[in-house]
């Protein structure tokens, strides 16, 4: 394979809401640029980027994939990313590994949720970008609708450097406002296409968005602003150098017109990619900690070796693969390496460039490059690996925490004994997952950030695992707590012929304000209670505290002082008042206005404002709580707070609502107190589990 200079080299990210065409476009690239035959395609499910059963079934992306095409005498690494919410987090890593990004716009929608999260995430890692209003060919497609959308929310830095030809089904190709030209495209396909002069229906529409575009390029620069108003005009040379400044600066985004499944405007695309964006020597430097100390890390060959494991595939044949990005200097096959992360040795295998799930030989990878390498033992996604000696550590990889748990029941003994090691290889490549054991049922729980995500989770573990599971309805973490106060006395004595027991304790409790979860208070004088035996009484409060009264949830927010009790000179022991306090645990609880309290979520919710009245009133019967309301273009931003428990089926209603055209996020907001008619029923599913039993003592 040819080796490319940093120079030539640009490492771009797809992003956007789901379903924008970030895969489509890959395949355009790569069909354009000759890395494919053929153009393929989500909805044949034969694209290089979604290669994953779970993504060609499903027909979206769900894993970052690297492919990479090479024009003249570039290189363009291209990483797909998801757009799906469950999955964004994986596209925040893969900006990690790149220099620039290209935003995809859905030219019917417009902004939607997806693309201002993926906006946030952009801004965090402050790189260049550039906007592509896609699907141009669609009905009710529009790129001024889009364009005007896009500056509402990210500001009039999104200037357009093209304006299409045609639209919906006339959709042919584009002007090119920076070279003047305008440039089509066949209808097949094929992404063939002529370079013409501007037609003259969009002569006086391109002279005007060009001069926009002039006029912003020379704002960012005093020297290009003198020329502009001393000449009127600026040659091509200072409109390159200037936009190319610009979008360095993060001053201007570019928005480029485009349609991938017709491969129309790919290619102008491409071009734009590589004349605009920076290369990786061009990015000049990163932050990172170097011994300890926040510094930066130059860009170049000739420094030593700094790269980010920015991601882990895990494959039951293959293993493990690292997918890593080289910042600086240069990396061999088969050499030791420091992770600086897990402050140890790692040794390096062969190293591999990716195309999709092919993976192609490497001789060397060097500043710039984003490599493979299989079987690393001690590293994972996140960690730094640098050359022998260095202290260098790149900022680590954040990941979201799961906000969704399923219990899972493997289906027999066998896939039980099998369920640990997967689940082991599973959150080895997606660290937002977890497996953990309810500790009052004994459920096998699955957590992840939707039920998408946790539907995937238990696909994978079938088709690559060969472990069957069922799932059974998603688990919601109810807590306990009181409203009242009690004063109780909890008393244990036995006496079963030889030595006895006694302990006997004397307790207030009171509800504390929600967050503060649990205070024991020893207000005991006078040795009432020998001090050797308090210890003993708070733990017997913290262990019976893991089931509430009610449903046996957790409880919190609640105060216990131990203000009294008595002892026995023989029979008293540490396991006698461990009894005593957790007797008086459950009686101060049942006295105190014990209730169940549920995690309420801050739910965003994008819609068209058509919408917006059926939208709020399906909130409302979700016990949902308005928190306000935007308005940025067309699109109207609903916040509420609803309780999880509702909130599990509502994006197919929001889908059906909207026609696909809403999206929403919801992330845990706070605790609340359940209304007493549904805690009737939690109580009663609980008693269903075994949770608890009704006359529990
Ligand atoms: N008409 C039209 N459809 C498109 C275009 N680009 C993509 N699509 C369709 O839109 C759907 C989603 O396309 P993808 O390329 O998978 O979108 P994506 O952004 O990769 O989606 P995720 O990875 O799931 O976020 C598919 O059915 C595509 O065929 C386009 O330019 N025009
Ligand atoms: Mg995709």
């Amino acid at each position: 394979m040819k080796d490319y200079a940093p120079d030539k080299i640009r490492n771009v990210a797809l992003v956007g809401h789901g379903s924008s065409g970030k895969t489509s476009l890959a395949s355009a690239l790569l069909f354009d640029f000759g890395a494919t035959g053929r153009l393929t395609k989500v909805d044949k499910g034969n694209t290089i980027t979604d290669y994953e059963p779970e993504e060609i079934d499903r027909k979206i992306s769900i894993n970052s994939a690297v492919c990479f095409f090479e024009a003249g005498s570039h290189r363009v690494n291209c990483i797909d990313t998801p757009g799906y919410s469950n999955f964004l987090w994986d596209a925040g890593a893969a900006l990690r590994a790149v220099d620039g990004a290209a935003v995809l716009v859905d030219g019917v929608s417009g902004v939607e949720v997806g693309t201002e999260k993926v906006w946030e995430m952009l801004e965090e890692v402050q790189l260049p970008r550039l906007f592509v209003i896609n699907k141009l060919d669609r009905e009710n497609a529009s790129f001024s609708r889009t364009l005007e959308s896009i500056v509402q929310f990210f500001g009039r830095q999104a200037v357009p450097v093209q304006i299409p030809i045609g639209e919906e089904k006339d959709f042919s190709g584009v002007v090119d406002l920076i070279k003047q030209r305008a440039v089509t495209f066949e209808r097949d396909e094929s992404g063939k296409f002529r370079e013409e002069d501007i037609p003259a229906g969009l002569k006086a529409e391109a002279a005007k968005k060009r001069e926009a575009l002039i006029e912003m390029i020379a704002e960012n620069d005093e020297k290009l602003m003198e020329k502009y108003l001393d000449k009127g005009e600026l040659g091509p040379e200072e409109v390159h150098i200037g936009l190319k400044k610009a979008v360095f600066n993060r001053q201007l985004y570019p928005v480029y017109a485009c349609s991938a499944l017709a491969n129309i405007g790919a290619q102008t695309l491409a071009e734009g990619i590589i004349e605009l964006l920076p290369s990786p020597l061009e990015r000049g430097s990163i932050k990172a900690t170097i011994s300890g100390q926040p510094g930066t890390v130059k860009l170049s060959v000739d420094e030593p070796l700094v790269a980010l494991v920015f991601k882990t595939l895990s494959d039951p044949y293959t293993g493990r693969i690292s997918l890593l990005r080289v910042y600086s200097g240069k990396l061999n096959p088969d050499s030791v390496t420091s992770n600086v992360t897990k402050e140890t040795d790692e040794k390096l295998g062969g190293l591999f460039f990716l195309q999709g799930k092919e993976q192609l030989p490497a001789g060397q990878a060097k500043c710039g490059d984003i490599v493979a390498t299989a079987k690393l033992k001690v590293t994972s996604t996140g960690d730094t690996l640098a050359a022998k000696g260095t202290e260098v550590a790149l900022p680590a990889i954040k990941f979201p925490e799961p906000s969704i748990s399923f219990a899972i029941e493997p289906k027999s003994r066998a896939d039980e004994d099998r369920i640990s090691q997967a689940s082991h290889r599973i959150v080895e490549e997606d660290p937002t997952v977890r497996f953990e054991r309810d500790p009052d049922t004994s459920q096998l729980l699955i957590s992840g950030s939707g039920e998408l995500h946790v539907r995937i989770i238990t696909d994978k573990l079938k088709k690559r695992y060969n472990v069957d599971v069922e799932l059974k309805p998603p688990k919601i973490s109810y807590k306990e707590t009181v409203k009242g106060r009690s004063d109780v006395q909890g008393r244990h004595k036995k006496q079963t012929g030889g030595r006895g027991q006694f302990g006997d304790v004397w307790i207030k409790m009171e509800p504390l304000p929600r967050g503060q979860d649990f205070v024991f208070e020893d207000k005991i004088f006078g040795g009432s209670i020998p001090r050797n035996f308090i210890p003993s009484v708070e733990k017997g409060i913290l262990e019976a505290r893991k089931k509430g009264v009610l449903a046996g949830y957790p409880t919190v927010d609640f105060k216990v002082i131990l203000y009294d009790g008595s002892y026995h000179e023989v029979d008293s022991s540490d396991i006698a008042f461990k009894i005593a306090a957790s007797k008086a645990f459950k009686l101060a609880m049942r006295e105190a206005k014990p209730t169940i309290l549920e995690p309420v979520m801050n739910v965003e919710v994008y819609a068209p404002e058509a919408y917006m009245g059926d939208i709020m009133g399906n909130l409302n019967g979700r016990r949902g709580k308005l928190q306000g309301m935007e308005q940025k273009g067309n699109m109207r931003i609903i916040k509420a707070t609803v309780p999880m428990a509702e909130m599990l089926d509502f994006e197919p209603t929001l889908t059906s609502i909207t026609g696909g055209r809403g999206s929403f996020l919801m992330e845990f907001s706070h605790y609340e107190e359940v209304p007493a008619h549904l805690q009737q029923k939690i109580i009663a599913e609980a008693v269903k589990e075994g949770r608890v039993r009704p006359e529990e003592e």
